[in-house]
């Protein structure tokens, strides 16, 4: 039996037709990755020694009582070690794809506050001819070798269907060397547009079909594929491109940071209001979900 489970149910609502509409307006508008870099996504990288994520995730582990230093230590001091320094149960994910461990990180010193604005400011605005507005709260995810509560299939989404608007930027780095099943999958947009055409544009669709529809599942494995980077690196994507989180059955902890820009003239491009789907229905605006000041 088929139950409301992932993104089905929490995927965005209209509020009446004009709105469904002023959405697809939206949704349908001109690629800015594809104007703009003339392709669907792009990779840059930065230099580690002097944006350096990786020992502030550390020091916040262990300030964070999450993980003991003697017990790093033991194992060589490397994050992708993580998992054997940990104990099972906070490393079980919940529905929406989080582990505690990910969850607290919503809550961070301010040194990587800090550094977080200085890696906005230093290494993407520099990529846009525009100021950009930033996520306020980035997303750090850990996730481990074969997680307990995986229990679904992969589950593609586009953040556009979770109530984003379709002007954003994904932006998505690794602090860990990520590959194969411990990384995301990414789908390009001309695929990921037939994806959406299979749906007829309805995202109901398109959850419950990447859920239980086997072709439809096979058709965006076939034709996304696992993310192979560095830490140093980083990928800017369109936000159409399908993706997602998979069961992770290599024997290395993937850490990595998921955020959202915005240029600063696209709040005006908005035809709709746009909030979070979830019961904070924060509004993707400066402010709230997006940073006050534009770097
Ligand atoms: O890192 C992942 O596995 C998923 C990230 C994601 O959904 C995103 O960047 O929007
Ligand atoms: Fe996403």
């Amino acid at each position: 039996m088929k139950v409301n489970k992932g993104h089905m149910g929490s995927t965005i609502e209209f509020i009446s037709s004009e709105d469904k509409s002023l959405f697809y307006k939206d949704f349908n508008a001109k690629s800015q990755m594809l104007e703009i870099f003339n392709k669907c996504n792009y990779m840059g990288n930065y230099d580690t020694s002097v944006i350096n994520f990786e020992e502030l995730i550390v020091s916040e582990l262990i300030s964070k009582k999450i993980v003991s230093e003697k017990i790093f230590n033991q194992y060589d001091k490397n994050l992708e070690n993580l998992h054997l320094c940990l104990n099972d149960d906070i490393k079980i994910l919940d529905e929406s794809e989080q582990n505690s461990i990910s969850v607290s990180f919503y809550q961070t010193s301010e040194v990587i506050q800090k550094m977080y604005t200085k890696f906005i400011r230093e290494i993407i605005s520099p990529i846009f001819q525009e100021k950009i507005h930033y996520q306020v709260v980035p997303t750090f995810r850990f996730h481990f070798p074969s997680q307990k509560g995986y229990n679904w299939k992969d589950r593609y989404h586009t953040d556009i269907m979770l109530g984003h608007p379709p002007y954003e930027f994904n932006v998505w780095l690794p602090f860990t060397k990520v590959f194969d099943s411990n990384s995301m999958r990414l789908t390009p947009l001309n695929d990921s547009v037939k994806a959406y055409k299979m749906c007829d544009n309805n995202f109901e669709i398109l959850a419950e079909k990447c859920q239980y529809d086997e072709n439809f599942i096979s058709y965006l494995r076939s034709k996304s594929s696992p993310l192979a980077m560095e830490f140093g690196e980083f990928i800017i994507f369109d936000p159409k491109c399908l993706h997602c989180t998979q069961y992770n059955t290599t024997d290395k902890t993937r850490i990595s940071m998921d955020i959202r820009i915005m240029l600063e003239n696209n709040f005006t491009k908005y035809s709709r209001e746009y909030k979070t789907t979830g019961r904070k229905k924060m509004p993707f605006t400066p402010g709230h979900y997006f940073s006050t000041e534009a770097l």
